[in-house]
């Protein structure tokens, strides 16, 4: 592996490239009310993982960055979305989101739902309206994995099996696992499955590069779990401990925390044997995956 590899420096310039394009994507107009809240929660921090993920999947696949800008913003833009329902009330119910209230306690609940709604389709919209020399077969099956991804088969799926398992005491790892893989695996797995498919790869990356998104997919959950268990309000941006208040099960609540911790390094080292055929390219994906183990918000 690359030594000479700066990790911080590396997701600061894309982080700040994803900002500028973000800023350009959703300039105000009417109704202002919503482009209000749209950049409300857009820009109220955020590591920026999945749209990093979706350059860092063109790149290594082969591909020119500009190809997946419009995709990168579109996976923020929809990851957005589903922090603002998640925080309602009738989801998750949380009040602050990334160290500020969250949205609907600033523009209150009609406006929040509609925020993710006009996020999520203006996310679709976005893909198709801006990318540029990408033939439309291409373009076609970026839509459909995003698609499949926010649907049943993905984040909403993940969600209400979530809501459901809310307040029981019977659910089981598969169960939890269900769970993850689809609300916090989708949209990581998407986000590098359509970068690559947007460089022109074949089957066989994309398929690696999925296996590689699943596994940190899962142990970006189990930390998110742990950190739930150690953190503070102050380091997370977001209330601690609400999943032990909730009643919800959650992977050291039924590995316990050594065994989860050793179940995060097993992934981690699962997901970077699946790129290291790649060499010297998959560098900064190899490094994303050892920094989703040791991250601390
Ligand atoms: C289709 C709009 C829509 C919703 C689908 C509400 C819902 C159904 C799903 C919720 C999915 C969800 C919020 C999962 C949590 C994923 C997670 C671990 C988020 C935190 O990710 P970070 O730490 O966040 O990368 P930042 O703030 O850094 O962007």
């Amino acid at each position: 592996m690359d030594t000479d590899f700066d990790l911080s420096s590396y997701l600061i310039s894309q982080q700040l490239l994803i900002e500028e394009e973000l800023d350009r994507a959703l300039v105000p107009r009417y109704p202002e009310k919503i482009f209000e809240s749209m950049r409300y929660s857009i820009f109220s921090g955020g590591k920026r993982l999945r749209s990093t993920l979706c350059l860092a999947g063109c790149a290594i696949s082969g591909g020119a960055q500009e190809v997946a800008i419009p995709t990168a913003c579109a996976v923020e833009m929809l990851h957005t979305a589903t922090l603002i329902h998640d925080d309602l009330p009738a989801m998750d119910n949380d009040d602050y989101r990334r160290g500020k209230p969250s949205n609907h306690k600033v523009f209150g609940e009609g406006v929040a739902v509609l925020t993710g709604d006009a996020l999520l389709s203006y996310a679709l919209d976005f893909i198709m309206v801006n990318t540029k020399g990408v033939p439309e077969d291409r373009l076609l099956r970026v839509m459909q994995v995003l698609i499949q991804r926010v649907g049943v088969a993905g984040l909403v799926g993940g969600q209400l099996v979530d809501i459901e398992s809310e307040g029981r005491s019977d659910v089981d790892l598969p169960t939890l696992e269900y769970i993850h893989t689809r609300k916090t695996g989708s949209l990581i797995d998407a986000a590098l499955v359509t970068g690559s498919i947007l460089a022109g790869a074949d089957d066989g990356t994309i398929g690696c590069l999925s296996q590689y998104a699943q596994r940190i997919g899962l142990a970006f959950q189990i930390v998110d779990d742990l950190l739930d268990v150690t953190g503070t309000a102050e380091i997370l941006g977001k209330t601690p401990h609400k999943d032990a208040v909730a009643g919800k099960a959650t992977f050291p609540g039924l590995l316990g925390v050594e065994e989860s911790v050793l179940r995060v390094h097993e992934l981690i080292s699962e997901a970077k044997r699946t790129i290291a055929i790649f060499g010297e390219r998959a560098v900064p994906l190899l490094s994303i995956a050892e920094y989703i183990a040791s991250r601390t918000s």
